[in-house]
């Protein structure tokens, strides 16, 4: 499978979504998704009808509010019929703003940031503990950093020795009111991982065949977590939506979505970015 392809095409769900639902949070639904769809089409093990096997590897959307990118992949995927996204953000439905775990495929409730990091960390070190061979991914946002959870999860997955957790920074630049390094600063990522003893990966975060070896790279290393900074454009694929902190929760008006919808067919056809 052509995981930029279909990158694309979820890109698009992603938008229609947005936009029939008039709501959402289309800029890092969009910057995440070749991580999303490189785990969730190449690397992970999860069957949507087997969500109880002990033996699955566990997934967390700590960026909780990039749910619209996740639900277009389940759907995709057959963790529920596809007209269930026809409920999204209505009164009553399950298919809330938020990664929700009343939904298949979906491990833990999440959208209040900083709480992915410490949760994966659990189930990683439940795992050790069971002598289980799955493994444990999160996923978090680059503004979340500012929360200290996170860096006490830091500490936390060094000191257990936790190889079986790999952590993606979906690493934008931008976070809900404009760049991170004037929100709050986080240069030297790269650095500030190791230092907690994390081995950390820096690569192009919408490129899948990175995304792909770092995956395969953080599978083989022994004793110490994994970090992949994924240096990503948020609004990626989408020009007028790239690279624009208003564009962080925004429903894009008709011209807009046909705009964005002609952007990536045309990237779809030619087969990749
Ligand atoms: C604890 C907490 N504080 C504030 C918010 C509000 N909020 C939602 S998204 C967001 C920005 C997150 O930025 P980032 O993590 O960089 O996400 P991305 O750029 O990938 O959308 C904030 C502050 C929240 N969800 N949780
Ligand atoms: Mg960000």
């Amino acid at each position: 499978m052509n995981l930029s392809v279909k990158a694309n095409e979820l890109r698009k769900d992603v938008i229609q979504l947005i936009y029939d639902a008039k709501g959402g949070h289309i800029g890092g639904d969009l910057s995440v998704m070749d991580i999303l769809v490189t785990l969730y089409y190449e690397q992970m093990n999860v069957d949507p009808a087997k969500m109880d096997d002990p033996n699955r590897d566990r997934f967390i959307l700590s960026k909780g509010h990039s749910v619209e990118s996740l639900y277009t992949i389940l759907a995709d995927k057959g963790f529920f019929p596809k007209e269930d996204l026809d409920t999204y953000s209505q009164f009553g439905s399950k298919y809330i703003g938020h990664p929700n775990n009343k939904i298949n495929g979906i491990e833990m409730n999440s959208g209040s940031l900083g709480h992915g990091l410490p949760v994966a960390i659990g189930m990683a070190l439940a795992g050790k503990m069971d002598n289980a061979s799955y493994r444990t991914y999160v996923v978090m946002g680059d503004g979340e950093l500012a929360e200290g959870s996170v860096w006490e999860g830091a500490m936390a997955a060094s000191h257990f020795k936790l190889d079986n957790l790999c952590a993606v920074i979906d690493r934008n630049r931008l976070q809900i009111s404009g760049s991170t390094e004037d929100v709050m600063a986080h240069e030297d990522l790269k650095k500030r991982w190791e230092a907690f003893n994390w081995y950390v990966l820096d690569i192009d975060g919408n490129d899948t065949e990175a995304l792909s070896a770092a995956f395969e790279e953080a599978k083989e290393l022994k004793g110490r977590p994994t970090m992949i900074l994924a240096n990503t454009t948020k609004g990626c694929g989408v020009s007028f939506i790239e690279n624009r902190a208003n564009w962080h929760h925004k429903v894009p008006t008709d011209a807009e979505l046909a705009g964005a919808l002609k952007e990536l067919d045309q990237k779809i056809l030619k087969g990749g970015r």
